[in-house]
């Protein structure tokens, strides 16, 4: 674990340099939004009554070794916890769900940061389906800009998108591809849950999909899910994807995650999400 108060120290420039860019980005464009040191030395967002910090789900091999790990909002209310999807969901104003995306994407880079200065694994973040909507042009500059400050860069960061929470195919694609050709790599979340089908993987050639938790409970009790799912993975496979399972919750799962052909898993089972990031 992490020494919090010498790797506090040696990181505080580089991050109070990154807040303050970030700040200053949010203040021009009139928003009172705001990234901070707070308590614990844990670093904040404020965003309207909202209180945002960060927690850390790591994504392993089947040999244990972190391979990433996925970044979290964890968002309270008058210090009462909140479900972080009712803060995205809640924001539906097209300019201000991209500060808050933004304003997230800081936030959870410099949590990171501060416990690990020079990241030996990658960095999964959740991307907003309304800041790739929203955003008409120039996908992802603004946090380039941060991850120079921070000295990292894109391909050290995964983006993460809910692929059915788009309908717009050509949006989703001029987004990935302007993502992309700065060097992120680009991940489907849930995959396999709603009404996401493979044409959208033909369609955005994503480097890893993460199969939704459903599609491994299902394949521990429906023989069929369970044929199902190896061919599932293979073709994934054949589109270049490296496949995530998500959602292990016991070894049953993890053993079939295996079986599959899944290349990485992640769940309760394997690490809880947490504001401390295991090294
Ligand atoms: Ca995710």
């Amino acid at each position: 674990m992490g020494n919090f108060d010498i790797l506090h120290l040696v990181n505080t420039p580089t991050i109070c340099n990154l807040l303050d860019t970030a700040n200053a980005f949010f203040a021009e464009a009139s928003l009172d939004q705001r990234v901070f040191f707070g308590r614990e030395q844990k670093i904040y967002a404020h965003f309207d009554e909202w209180e945002i910090t960060s927690a850390y789900q790591p994504i392993f091999s089947f040999e244990k070794k972190i391979i990433a790990v996925e970044a979290l909002a964890r968002v309270s209310s008058n210090r009462h916890s909140i479900p972080p999807n009712l803060l995205f969901t809640t924001e539906r104003m097209p300019a201000r769900a991209i500060f808050l995306d933004r304003l997230v994407r800081v936030l959870h880079i410099a949590n990171l940061l501060r416990q690990v200065p020079t990241p030996s694994f990658s960095i999964f973040l959740n991307i907003n389906a309304f800041h790739l909507i929203g955003v008409k042009t120039g996908h992802g500059r603004f946090f380039a800009d941060i991850l120079q400050i921070a000295g990292l860069s894109p391909p050290q960061i995964t983006l993460e998108i809910v692929e059915d929470a788009v309908d717009d195919n050509l949006l989703l694609l001029e987004a990935v591809n302007s993502y992309r050709q700065q060097g992120f790599l680009i991940a489907l979340d849930d995959f396999g849950a709603g009404h996401s089908n493979l044409d959208r993987v033909w369609l955005l050639e994503p480097d890893i999909v993460k199969l939704d938790r459903l599609l491994i409970q299902r394949a521990v009790v429906e023989p069929k899910v369970r044929l199902a799912l190896p061919k599932i993975v293979e073709h994934l496979h054949q589109m270049g994807a490296t496949v995530v399972c998500e959602g292990i919750e016991h070894q049953l799962q993890l053993s079939l995650a295996q079986d599959v052909g899944c290349d990485w898993v992640q769940g309760y089972f394997l690490a809880m999400p947490h504001a401390v990031i295991p090294c």
